[in-house]
């Protein structure tokens, strides 16, 4: 990453050519068994590391916040590179963001939203066996009586808009910067 940016290669050529596109080739290889969950932990390790350089290039600082932010990765799911770069888009967007981590049970996310008055719940899944989580964290909003006061939007690499509308979100993005602009816009 430094000698990219020793090289005036822009921060997000370098993120997404370099750090997401090779984050690709690891999961066909994981897939495939020619890489094994300590060689994906270590690439995950290198790609935050990557990712803390680039944080403060990316996305233009803006002063005044356009609304909160609760984000989390649902319950028995521990993926937390993609949501972290929603995360961080967000904050770069002007966006107040509070970053709950990972394996995050509906009822944490409930907590949370009343203690920092939050006005968009993000929810991020990596898994095809955790999205019905989603849900469970929507029936918990409802049930909560907080429905009515916050936007939730969902995503993650086998999220889909038909996925989000089925289980009654009201935004879905399918990348970072499209996050970032849609929170923009659910926070006004
Ligand atoms: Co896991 N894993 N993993 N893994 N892993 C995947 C997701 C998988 C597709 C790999 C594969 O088989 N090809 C597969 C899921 C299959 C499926 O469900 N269909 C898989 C599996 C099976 C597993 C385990 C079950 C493996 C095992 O133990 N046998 C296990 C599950 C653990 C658990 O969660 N309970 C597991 C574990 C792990 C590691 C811990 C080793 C590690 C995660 C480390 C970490 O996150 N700190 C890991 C990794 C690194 C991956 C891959 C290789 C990379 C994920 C990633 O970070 N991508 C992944 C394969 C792949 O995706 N190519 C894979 C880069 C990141 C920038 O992209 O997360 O998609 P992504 O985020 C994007 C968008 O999706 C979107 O914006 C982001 C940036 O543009 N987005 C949102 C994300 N959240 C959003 C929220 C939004 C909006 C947009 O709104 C709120």
């Amino acid at each position: 990453v430094n000698d990219a940016l020793e090289n005036s290669i822009p921060a997000t050529d370098i993120l997404n050519k370099g750090l997401i596109a090779g984050m690709d080739i690891v999961g066909e290889k994981m897939e495939n068994e020619d890489m094994f969950i300590p060689e994906v932990l270590m690439a995950a390790q290198i790609m935050g590391k990557g990712v803390d350089i680039l944080k403060p290039l990316l996305g233009d600082e803006e002063t005044s916040a356009r609304g909160k932010v609760v984000i989390g990765t649902v319950k028995g799911d521990l993926h937390d590179i993609g949501k972290n770069l929603v995360a961080m888009m967000m904050e770069s967007a002007g966006l107040v963001v509070h970053n709950l981590g990972v394996d995050i049970a509906p009822e944490e996310f409930v907590k949370q939203i009343k203690e920092k008055n939050a006005s968009i719940l993000c929810l991020s899944a990596l898994l095809t066996t955790t999205m019905p989580m989603m849900k469970q964290t929507i029936d918990a909003v409802v049930e909560s009586g907080l429905r009515d006061q916050i936007k939730i939007m969902v995503g993650g690499a086998p999220v889909t808009q038909t996925f989000a509308d089925d289980i009654g979100a009201d935004a879905f993005a399918s990348d970072a910067g499209s996050a970032a602009k849609k929170a923009k816009t659910l926070g006004n």
